[in-house]
């Protein structure tokens, strides 16, 4: 890639200053304006980076090439890269909006009730304790993004540590919200790069280590970026040492149904400590599974010691959100609620649910079996043993930007690829860049 597109790539990656910037922001705006005399108050403000998935897109529109690819942003694409609204989404948004009982009356400031409930229910199973004894506060949330804030929101308010650990690494944005909210970031180790899984070692001694109260940020399942998530047999070591030192854990659930095509497989984890921890919380985005990414639908669940407990809570969810954007959006839950509520929907999602699965595991394989034609120096058994939406695939960054700059395939900078975003066809060309920047590239 040259010319305005490579410059333009630089500019979204925040390396260069954008055109017509000295990248100086105070050199640029030192005409006063005339009506108050003196500088602009945004004067002194500098440009801030793009961000570092949601940017690549802008990035890849903006690129001519023929053969470029959009591995950044988990977005699922089909096998002609096209975005997918699934049948059921599309069958339950036309029975809402032809339904004339329905309106564009506000919700209230916790969203859509049947929307919380069976988003509860989907999340934590309809024979947990908690669910069955009402002991868990659900408000719907700006997708899994505002869920994870307006509970970062409420623990700044009512928890008494304000210190949250999150897995190292994680997906980049957890950092801002949980910082932007006012908490205290701390990381706990967890990917080991030089066996490509899980330094359960570290884990466990960071957990321990950690001050009791501690916040401890875990995703749920389809761990983001690297795919590596814990055993069973690991889950329940760290229920242990996290309710041995009075931890409170904060599931993000992004990917219920993406990693193994099942919904109850993908919360064994989360059920698992709903059952033995007396406090928690959950962050659901319905974004992902049922290819929802712009109707901003999910929830946050706070699981609480008794009903009465919940309801104090529920009323405090109400006071973080109707200051910061009053009530959520009814359409993406009406649909969301519609799909959970019928059980011959709900039958369809989980067939088109585990066939995005599938797919994307089938792209793994091709995209090994391609690695391994080449003969592509290193072992790429990770990339049949990682799960979910993504591969990490050991790139370096320098290897990335050779990737994107020659090959003009778009991926996060550290190795990061959508599987969903590659299709049969474009499992070869992916391979020969890898294979190239892997040659040719030192790390
Ligand atoms: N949690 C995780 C772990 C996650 O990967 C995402 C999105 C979210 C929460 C939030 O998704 P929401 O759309 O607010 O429901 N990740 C993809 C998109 C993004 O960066 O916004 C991604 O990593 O590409």
């Amino acid at each position: 890639m040259s010319g305005p597109a490579s410059r333009r790539l630089q500019v979204l990656r925040g390396q260069i200053a954008p055109p017509g910037s000295t990248g100086n922001a105070a050199a640029m705006s030192a005409e006063p304006v005339a009506a108050y005399g003196r500088p602009s108050v945004w004067a002194h403000i500098p440009e801030a980076p793009a961000d570092p998935i949601l940017g690549l897109n802008e990035a890849f529109k903006a690129d001519p090439h023929p053969s470029k690819l959009n591995l950044g942003v988990g977005a699922y694409r089909t096998e002609d890269g096209k975005p997918l609204v699934l049948n059921v989404v599309r069958k339950a948004e036309m029975a809402l909006v032809t339904d004339p009982n329905s309106n564009k009356e506000y919700l209230g400031i916790a969203g859509n009730a049947v929307f919380c409930r069976l988003s509860r229910e989907l999340a934590f199973g309809t024979s947990c304790q908690a669910v069955r004894g009402n002991r868990i506060a659900t408000v719907q949330s700006l997708s899994g993004t505002g869920a994870l804030r307006v509970g970062a929101e409420f623990l700044k308010e009512h928890h008494p540590s304000k210190v949250i650990y999150l897995p190292q690494p994680t997906w980049g944005n957890h950092t801002k919200v949980f910082k932007r909210a006012g908490l205290e970031v701390r990381t706990y180790r967890y990917y080991d790069s030089t066996t490509c899984g899980l330094n359960f070692q570290g884990l466990m001694e960071d957990l321990m280590g950690a001050p009791s109260d501690s916040i401890i940020l875990l995703h749920a399942c389809a761990h983001n970026p690297t795919g590596v998530d814990p055993t069973p047999d690991q889950w329940k070591q760290m229920l242990k040492a996290i309710a041995g030192k009075q931890l409170l854990p904060f599931f993000d659930s992004a990917y219920q149904g993406f990693a193994s095509g099942s919904l109850s497989a993908d919360a064994a984890g989360l059920r698992m400590f709903a059952d033995a921890c007396p406090q928690l919380l959950l962050a659901q985005s319905y974004a992902k599974n049922m290819g929802m990414y712009g109707e901003r639908a999910g929830a946050l669940s706070v699981l609480c010691s008794s009903q009465g407990e919940a309801a104090v809570v529920a009323s405090q969810l109400k006071q973080v959100i109707r200051p910061m954007y009053s009530n959520p959006p009814r359409h993406g839950a009406g649909i969301v609620a519609a799909i959970l509520g019928s059980p011959e929907l709900f039958r369809e999602w989980e067939v088109e649910l585990s066939g995005m699965a599938d797919r994307i595991k089938l792209m793994r394989s091709k995209l090994h079996e391609a690695l391994r034609q080449r003969g592509t120096p290193g072992s790429w058994e990770h990339i049949l043993k990682q799960i979910g939406m993504f591969s990490y695939t050991g790139l370096s960054k320098r290897q990335v930007e050779h990737v994107t700059k020659k090959w003009h395939i778009y991926m996060t900078l550290d190795g990061r690829i959508s599987m969903a975003g590659l299709s049969a066809k474009t499992c070869g060309y992916l391979a020969d860049a890898m294979d190239d920047a892997v040659r040719n590239v030192p790390k």
